[in-house]
């Protein structure tokens, strides 16, 4: 069994500090559970326009409040506590925190460590997205 808490990742390389977030990296790739567990801070006023790519991600709310944008169509959706949103299409998507938020965020295939975004908003693949696997066989 795994056990790790929250204030163990405090002020190691699994805290990844980028423009409007902190990620506190609970669970990553080497962990072996085939997906990461971040519980990640959101600055209030933040406005991130992402596009994980490579990436399925599931964000789960517990605290502050919010809006999440699909760029292709503009729909907006409300963010507060107890709300998921799950990137299922590798939705290119706009994140806009009105407050401070916390959000529990799942990674599909696991992040390594310290992955920030790229220009386009996307972490980049690993050997476990698909595609990758599928050229390197
Ligand atoms: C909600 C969200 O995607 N924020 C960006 C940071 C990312 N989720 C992470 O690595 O924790």
């Amino acid at each position: 069994m795994i056990v790790r808490t929250l204030k163990g990742t405090l002020g190691s390389e699994r805290e990844v500090v980028s423009k409007g977030w902190t990620s506190r990296r609970l669970l990553l790739k080497s962990e072996g559970m085939g997906f990461s567990l971040h519980d990640t801070l959101i600055e209030a006023g933040a406005q991130l326009p992402m596009h994980y790519r490579n990436h399925l991600e599931a964000v789960y709310c517990i605290e502050g409040e919010g809006e999440v944008e699909t760029t292709a169509d503009g729909i907006r959706h409300q963010i507060k506590p107890g709300t998921v949103y799950a990137l299922d299409q590798h939705d290119e998507h706009i994140l806009r925190a009105r407050t401070q938020m916390r959000m529990v965020c799942v990674f599909n295939p696991p992040v390594s460590g310290q992955e920030v975004h790229d220009a386009d908003g996307a972490y980049p693949a690993s050997d476990d997205t698909p595609a990758v696997a599928a050229a390197a066989s």
